[in-house]
């Protein structure tokens, strides 16, 4: 034994990153070090396992790539080439820059761009809202991901967590429904093996035969954007062929059966196997299998909404366990995302307040018009400021994001762990905090515990969290309000509503020394949150029959600003219908004939989005960018299996490895985004293809509605 006795200690935290599961996390600390990051094997839902993601994620705190101190440009844009500079400088050059452009243009020629790269309270989604309010910079609408799904679901059943993850273990049907779960929400399958154990069915619908289609009992391919369609065929077996619904349910919880049935009526199955590819028979055995078989479930993944009907599909998927009375049982329903179960205090979070009157709106989506002016903007963008988020590999039409970027009059500024594709065309690049070094209360979109993550080390060099970033901006801004010098406690604190039922029993204290604890929502094996009814609706029941949409001109729930709430829009159909897939090769034949195959491009199993991209050890684990392509197709163009493809439309391009694989249908491809795009053969990544379009609700977008061609490079 060595004379020295090292200081252990171990500190309780969460994953910080945009999943599901949100895995409580034990910090192991040696010396000062974090040498281990482990699961908490007493959490319920995650139960001590970590994905293959957060394997090295200590090391990841030490990765030699880590950003560590502001920088500065010295080369042409993009060129990467930075000096290190202070943090009084780079304030002082962001102070001057801002005020220069707000003299000239005002406040609204700046924009923030953010999303989830982390998942705090204090640190995440709504993380520097305040600040851009209170600057009155350009709002900047968040609908990278959900927004779609939530604006249906809060349309349909109000802002209900629903059916908890961990009842599917009383499931005896379960549909996974769009959700590569055994890659994106990992710990949520062992419920589903439990319930298979004691005889449940799983089913999967999805275009891939994924990881998660292979494991389950019966696996249906859909054309992507169809799934509205299928969901309407049910309602079609369900209402019009056979009498399989619960129509005491219906009678007492629900609003507009008559308008939906009428519209269900219009989607007999022959006609839906035409539109989604899925045989007559199968539609109409799903459809009798689960609305027979009780307690069933659905756990609706995000993918549903990456097309233009999306919104409505999700709307319809929604309304499925209220017809057949599923949510009589415990786990019985549907899982859209369980979040909305946590009282926030967005006033406090995002600041509306601070919002000026009439300040514009624009979607994050849209960056790439944004920057080069194809969007009318007066004032145009002057200054970008990227946090949280990496939008040249995630947004759609990264090409013209690139260009955009490359202005020479655009003043940048990006926030980051890692200088991305993204941050190496900024002018000012600020280190930020990794996990193990934050406070922050985790905020989860997957089950129902709230997790409070301690600092286990202190941040290297000169990193700072998000929290702390704003308030920095702040003070060299000028502005002494109170929410600026809050602390990262009180910040906390003042983010929910303690008082509420949700959070009754929970107090800082306690999460402190627990790390965790469950929302006061039932428990997993009794819970049934609308046993009889009480839904979160205008009207209080399922709608059918949307009372918001009824309204009139009306669109949807959007983060803007962090902000969940119902905006006036565009026309929205009261009861939902089919939404055809704006490129799909059956409804958009002129632009197929060019590019006929439709490009998907789902979540890597290594990588979270793009993080963890430059991990040698997940980089190995994902292998490059592949794409997978049906024998047929490739045959037809002359491919040949582990060769390179150039896969293209007029939007862009990229190459990568050609896959030959049946587990994709004929007529589409896969890819996984993620991928950083500097490490792609050609610079460039899947979102070069994709369309800056929207879902028809939220402004979600459409990344699984892409139309490319591909050819042998
Ligand atoms: N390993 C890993 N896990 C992650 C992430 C990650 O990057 N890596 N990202 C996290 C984030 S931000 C999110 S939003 C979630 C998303 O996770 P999921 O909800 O699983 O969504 P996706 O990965 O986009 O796609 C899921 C499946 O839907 C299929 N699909 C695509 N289009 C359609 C369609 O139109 N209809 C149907 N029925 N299926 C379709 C795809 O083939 C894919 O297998 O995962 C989270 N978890
Ligand atoms: N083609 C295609 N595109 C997609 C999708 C798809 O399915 N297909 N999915 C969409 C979805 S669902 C999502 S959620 C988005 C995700 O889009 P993004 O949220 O932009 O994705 P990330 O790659 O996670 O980027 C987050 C960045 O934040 C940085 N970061 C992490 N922690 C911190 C921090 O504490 N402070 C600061 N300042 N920075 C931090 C990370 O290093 C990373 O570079 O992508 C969307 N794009
Ligand atoms: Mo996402």
């Amino acid at each position: 034994m060595s004379a020295h006795t090292s200081e252990m200690k171990i500190v309780r935290g969460a994953c910080p990153q945009d999943c599901p599961d949100t895995c409580a996390f034990l910090y192991h600390v040696e010396d000062g070090k974090l040498v281990e990051v482990t699961g908490d094997p007493n959490h319920p839902m995650t139960r001590g396992g970590l994905c293959v993601k957060l394997k090295n994620f200590a090391e990841h705190h030490y990765h030699p790539d880590r950003l560590l101190y502001p920088l500065q440009r010295v080369g042409p844009k993009g060129s990467g080439q930075f000096e290190r500079i202070s943090w009084d400088r780079a304030l002082e050059r962001i102070r001057s820059e801002w005020t220069k452009i707000i003299d000239r243009y005002g406040p609204q020629a700046i924009m923030p761009h953010a999303y989830l790269g982390h998942q705090g309270t204090i640190n995440g989604l709504t993380s520097g809202d305040a600040f851009f309010n209170r600057l009155g910079s350009t709002v900047a609408e968040k609908t990278y991901c959900e927004s779609g799904s939530s604006t249906a679901w809060l349309m349909t059943v109000g802002p209900t967590g629903g059916l908890d993850v961990e009842s599917l273990a009383y499931s005896k049907y379960i549909i996974v429904w769009g959700m590569n779960m055994v890659n994106t929400n990992l710990h949520a399958w062992p419920f589903i093996l439990e319930a298979r154990s004691k005889g449940a069915k799983v089913v999967v619908i999805d275009p891939i035969r994924t990881r998660t289609a292979k494991q389950a009992d019966w696996h249906i391919p859909i054309r992507p954007g169809t799934d509205g369609a299928l969901a309407l065929g049910m309602m079609y077996v369900m209402m019009c062929e056979d009498d399989l619904v619960d129509h005491d349910y219906i009678e007492k919880y629900t609003l507009g059966f008559e308008d939906l049935k009428a519209r269900a009526a219009e989607f007999p199955p022959e006609r839906v196997e035409a539109i989604t590819g899925i045989a007559a028979e199968d539609i109409r055995k799903l459809a009798r299998e689960y609305a027979t078989t009780q307690p069933s479930a659905i756990r609706q993944g995000v993918a549903v909404e990456r097309s233009p009907g999306g919104g409505d599909a999700i709307r319809l998927i929604t309304m499925l366990p209220a017809l057949t009375g599923a949510w009589r049982h415990v786990g019985g329903g549907t899982i859209e995302m369980p979040i909305w179960e946590f009282p926030f205090n967005f006033d406090f979070m995002c600041r509306p307040d601070w919002i000026r009157p009439g300040t514009r709106v624009v979607n994050e989506l849209e960056l790439g018009a944004a920057l080069t002016g194809e969007l009318k903007l007066d004032p145009p963008i002057k200054s970008l400021f990227v946090y949280n988020s990496n939008p040249v590999s995630q947004a759609p039409n990264a090409s013209k994001i690139v260009e955009g970027l490359k202005r020479e009059d655009l003043f940048m500024v990006t926030s980051e762990l890692f200088i991305t594709d993204t941050a190496k065309y900024s002018d000012i690049i600020l280190p930020a905090a990794m996990q193990a070094e934050v406070y922050d209360l985790m905020v989860t979109w997957g089950h129902l515990y709230a997790s409070l993550n301690q600092p286990a080390i202190p941040p290297p060099g000169e990193c700072v969290s998000n929290a702390e970033l704003f308030r920095r901006l702040a003070k060299v801004m000028g502005f002494n309000d109170p929410h600026f010098s809050l602390s990262d406690e009180e910040m906390v604190v003042r983010s929910y509503n303690w008082d509420a039922p949700a959070f009754e029993g929970i107090t800082i204290e306690k999460l402190e020394e627990r790390g965790w604890m469950r929302l006061n929502v039932g428990t997993p094996s009794e819970r049934v949150p609308h046993a009889q009814g009480g839904f979160k609706t205008p009207s209080g029941k399922c709608e059918f029959k949307s009372s918001l949409a009824e309204k009139g001109n009306f669109v949807a729930e959007v983060w803007r600003s962090g902000y969940a709430e119902m905006q006036p829009g565009g026309y929205v159909d009261p009861v939902p219908n089919f939404i055809p897939p704006g490129e799909s090769p059956v409804d958009n034949p002129a632009h197929a004939l060019r590019y006929p195959l439709n490009l998907i491009s789902p979540k890597p199993h290594a990588f979270l989005n793009t993080q963890y991209g430059n991990e040698p050890m997940q980089q190995k684990r994902q292998g490059e960018q592949l794409i997978l392509i049906n024998p047929k197709d490739a045959s037809a163009r002359g491919i040949n299996p582990g060769s390179y493809v150039k896969v293209y439309n007029e939007r862009g391009a990229f190459e990568a490895k050609a896959q030959f694989s049946d587990d994709v249908m004929a007529g589409m491809l896969m890819t996984n985004v993620g991928h950083w795009p500097g490490h792609n053969r050609t610079g460039s990544a899947v979102n070069s293809t994709t369309a800056p379009r929207h879902c028809n609700l939220g402004n979600a977008g459409v990344y699984s509605d892409n139309l490319v061609e591909i050819s042998a490079v």
